[in-house]
Order: structure tokens, then C-alpha cells, then sequence
């Protein structure tokens, strides 16, 4: 995609001399925090310009998040972003759990809540966000390589970056740091700003992605041979996870393993209703907890999982970057429309205590929807009695249904 305003695309630099670029706000990252934050400030009259080190082929071929809660479909729509989603998402009043072989019971997040939360895949987010940006010409500029963030601590922040073998330097007022867990901003704050917070899980997700069609729910099941997990793209794109240990490899998980692994972790009639088929997509992901405070230093922000990471037992990764990106762009447009900086210095604390409530619910999940290795019996009875309490009690389960439905944003 050539940047609106200035041609630059990889190898199509019309000289090595260094270019100069300015803009309002830099945004590192062409996920979706990244793309949607853009599209956010270009409707409250801010202008950007997005900087990705892969290519736009490369950002669209990962498969990762599939549900999304009512506030990320509000604010999608709100933006002018829902149309296909609104045609293709599959709307859903809650999702099932199922243990110990028994009946499932369902957490029936509409009733509880007044929300549905919808499956529509990442990957279609983030070709509904570019397609977005190409519409008004956005500057999105991809392959760039050896971003490095400047004087952000002071009031004049800038980029420097490599693209098409020329080097740049974007001006800016602020940065967005939306770069993912293992991007640069985060690496980029001075020694001492950050608090960090982590938990690493004993286990991982092997997926499966399947030209099948899917159950009519989501489905998480705790199995004594381990986690699984049923979801859904379409109605003819099935989404499945199985628990697997840390070291699991791929090649070891030929199709007719995983379909076998999967149905044994669920009671016969619902195995019986999985249809198999060939995977158009198999990857392994590991599970942490992670959070960095402050989201804020300077003139740079973190948003995404730049700043966080969840287990996606919770399926909020993805939600939380819509709702950084949300926080963000109603602080930043509030300082260049209207020279209020309250919602900027406020931004790190608003968006820590969505986090937070997230962080907290997919931690809760993930403990007890996981078999984990050396759990001690006592463990494991306090995991059965939390999962006979989550069924048989409407209060726990509205207290899950209000977390997993998504909280409302402050100050809407
Ligand atoms: P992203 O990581 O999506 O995007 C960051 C972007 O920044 C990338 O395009 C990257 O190329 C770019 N970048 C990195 N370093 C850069 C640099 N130095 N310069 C310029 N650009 C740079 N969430 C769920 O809810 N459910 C799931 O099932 C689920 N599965 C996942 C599976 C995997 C393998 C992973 C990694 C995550 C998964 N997640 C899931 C979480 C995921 O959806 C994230 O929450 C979501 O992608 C966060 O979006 P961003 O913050 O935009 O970060
Ligand atoms: C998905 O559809 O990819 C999905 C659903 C629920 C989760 C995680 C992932 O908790």
C-alpha cells in the first residue's frame, strides 16, 4: 500500500536522500490497535502515520483472536468499520462449559448482561481495517525496518526508520506504541519507568483452523486429558484449540491426531457433532499474563499488547486493544481539538483498570479450565468444587458473564 501523501513503499524510494516526514501522532504497528486507533483519530480529525515492519501480506496471514465483545462490535460500528461483520459475525448469547464428562452447562451472558458477543475473525478485522485505510488514502507504511523512538520524553518525539534502503525521520507530536508483545516501544522506555507483572502458564494452544462447519457455541471443555476449546469464524470455518504441553511440536500433530485429541476431550454426543476436515491453518501458542505500567511516559503511549498480554482462555487479547484503541484516540483528539490534556495524563490509569479486569478473568479461566502438570490433589478438588459452584450458582455465573460479555467504557 503506497503511504496517502507520500509514495513510499519498499524499493520504490525514488533517492537514498533521508526524507523527512511529519504528522500529528506516529503509530508503531499495523495490528489492529494500530490500523483501528488510526482510523479513530482520522474521525475526530487527527491525522497519522502508521509504520509496520512486515508487509501487509504478512500482518493478514496470522490467524489469531475469533471473538469479540458488544463494546468492540459498538465501537467497529460506531466507526463505520462494521459493515462486513455485521453481515458475516455470528452473534452469540453465551458460550458452554463442559467437565468431568458431564452435561454442559451454559453461561448465558444475554440474559445476565443485556450484551451478545459476536465470532468474526481477526485476520477479517484486520482486512476490513486496511481496506479502511486505503478508502481515504491512509499513510500506512510497511517494511519498516530499525524503527527507533526519540525524544518522546521531551515535547518533540520523532521515528526514525529504514524503508526501501532510505532513511526516515517522522516528526510527530506523540507516539503510539502499538507494537505487540515484541515490538520496540516497550523496549524503548528508559530503565526504571516500567512495573511489570507476569505469569507464565505450564502449557500451551495448539489450533486448528477448518473449512468445517462449526458447533452452534462456543464450547471450553476441562477434560482430565487437558483443555479444549470449540469456536467458530463462520459458518463454515471452525476454529479449535486442544491444551498441549510447552514443548510440543507441531510435525508431531499430523490432522487425524488432533481431530482424535479433540473429540476425546468432549462427552460423546457433542464429539459426535465435530465435523472433521483437513486444517487450513495449525499453530501453537503459548499462554502468559502480562502487564507493563505505565501506558504512559512522555509524549509515547503503549496500547495493545505492547503494554499487555493475556491467555486468550478469556478471549480478550484483541478485545483489550480495541478498547486501548478507544481510550486513546478520545484522549488524544480531546489535546489537539480542544487543548485538554486530562484525558491524555488520565489515559494509563483508565485503560490499566479495563486491563486489569480482563488480566483478572482470563487468569480465573485459565485456572480453571486447565489440567496442570504437578497439580497436587487438594488442586485439583478446588478446581472441581469452583466449577461445580460456576454451574450450579446464577451468581457466579452473571459475575462471568459480566467480565466475559466486556465491561462498558468509563465516561460513555
Ligand atoms: P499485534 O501483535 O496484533 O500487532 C502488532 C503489529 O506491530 C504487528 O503487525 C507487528 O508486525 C508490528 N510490529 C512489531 N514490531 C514492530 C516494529 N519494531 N516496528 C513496526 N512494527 C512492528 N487473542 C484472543 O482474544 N483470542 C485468541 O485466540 C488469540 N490467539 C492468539 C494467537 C497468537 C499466536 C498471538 C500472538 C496472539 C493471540 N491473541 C488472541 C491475542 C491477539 O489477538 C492480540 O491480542 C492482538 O493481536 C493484539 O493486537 P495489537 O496490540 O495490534 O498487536
Ligand atoms: C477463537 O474463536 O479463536 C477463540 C474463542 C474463545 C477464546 C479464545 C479464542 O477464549
Amino acid at each position: 500500500m503506497s503511504a496517502g501523501g507520500v509514495a513510499i513503499n519498499a524499493g520504490t524510494a525514488s533517492s537514498t536522500a533521508a526524507r523527512r516526514l511529519r504528522t500529528q501522532v506516529a503509530i508503531v504497528g499495523a495490528g489492529p490497535c494500530g490500523l483501528l486507533l488510526a482510523e479513530l483519530l482520522h474521525r475526530r480529525g487527527v491525522a497519522s502515520i502508521v509504520l509496520e515492519k512486515h508487509t501487509r501480506e504478512h500482518v493478514l496471514s496470522r490467524i489469531r483472536a475469533g471473538v469479540l465483545e458488544q463494546t468492540t462490535v459498538d465501537v467497529l460500528r460506531g466507526a463505520g468499520l462494521a459493515g462486513r461483520l455485521d453481515r458475516e459475525g455470528l452473534p452469540h448469547d453465551g458460550m458452554h462449559i463442559v467437565w468431568a464428562r458431564r452435561e454442559s452447562f451454559f453461561i448465558d451472558a444475554a440474559r445476565h448482561t443485556g450484551k451478545r458477543f459476536t465470532t468474526y475473525g481477526q485476520t477479517q478485522i484486520q482486512q476490513d481495517l486496511f481496506a479502511a485505510a486505503d478508502r481515504r488514502g491512509a499513510q500506512v507504511i510497511t517494511e519498516a525496518g530499525e524503527v527507533k523512538l526519540l525524544g518522546f520524553e521531551g515535547d518533540r518525539p520523532r521515528v526514525e526508520f529504514i524503508q526501501g534502503g532510505v532513511a526516515h525521520t517522522l516528526d510527530c507530536d506523540f507516539i503510539a506504541g502499538c507494537d505487540g508483545f515484541h515490538g520496540v516501544s516497550r523496549a524503548s522506555l528508559p530503565a526504571g519507568v516500567l512495573r511489570e507483572f507476569e505469569k507464565i502458564y505450564p502449557f500451551g494452544w495448539l489450533g486448528v483452523l477448518s473449512e468445517t462447519p462449526p458447533l452452534a457455541d462456543i464450547v471450553y471443555a476441562n477434560h482430565p486429558r487437558g483443555f479444549a476449546l470449540a469456536s467458530a469464524r463462520n459458518p463454515m470455518l471452525a476454529r479449535y484449540y486442544i491444551q498441549v504441553p510447552l514443548d510440543t511440536r507441531l510435525e508431531d500433530w499430523p490432522d487425524d491426531r488432533f481431530w482424535q485429541e479433540l473429540k476425546a476431550r468432549y462427552p460423546r454426543e457433542m464429539a459426535d457433532a465435530i465435523v472433521t476436515g483437513p486444517s487450513i491453518e495449525k499453530s501453537i501458542a503459548p499462554l502468559r499474563s502480562y502487564v507493563a505500567e505505565p501506558m504512559r511516559h512522555g509524549r509515547l503511549f503503549l496500547a495493545g499488547d505492547a503494554a499487555h498480554v493475556v491467555p486468550p482462555t478469556g478471549a480478550k487479547g484483541l478485545n483489550l486493544a480495541v478498547s486501548d484503541a478507544f481510550y486513546l484516540a478520545r484522549a488524544l483528539a480531546a489535546w489537539f481539538n480542544d487543548g485538554s490534556s486530562a484525558l491524555i495524563d488520565g489515559y494509563s490509569e483508565t485503560a490499566l483498570r479495563r486491563v486489569w479486569a480482563s488480566v483478572r478473568v482470563s487468569w480465573y479461566l485459565t485456572t480453571l479450565l486447565h489440567r496442570f502438570p504437578g497439580a497436587s490433589a487438594f488442586d485439583q478438588k478446588a478446581q472441581e468444587y469452583e466449577l461445580e459452584y460456576l454451574r450450579s450458582s446464577p451468581h457466579a455465573q452473571a459475575a462471568l458473564a459480566e467480565q466475559y460479555a466486556g465491561l462498558d467504557f468509563e465516561g460513555e
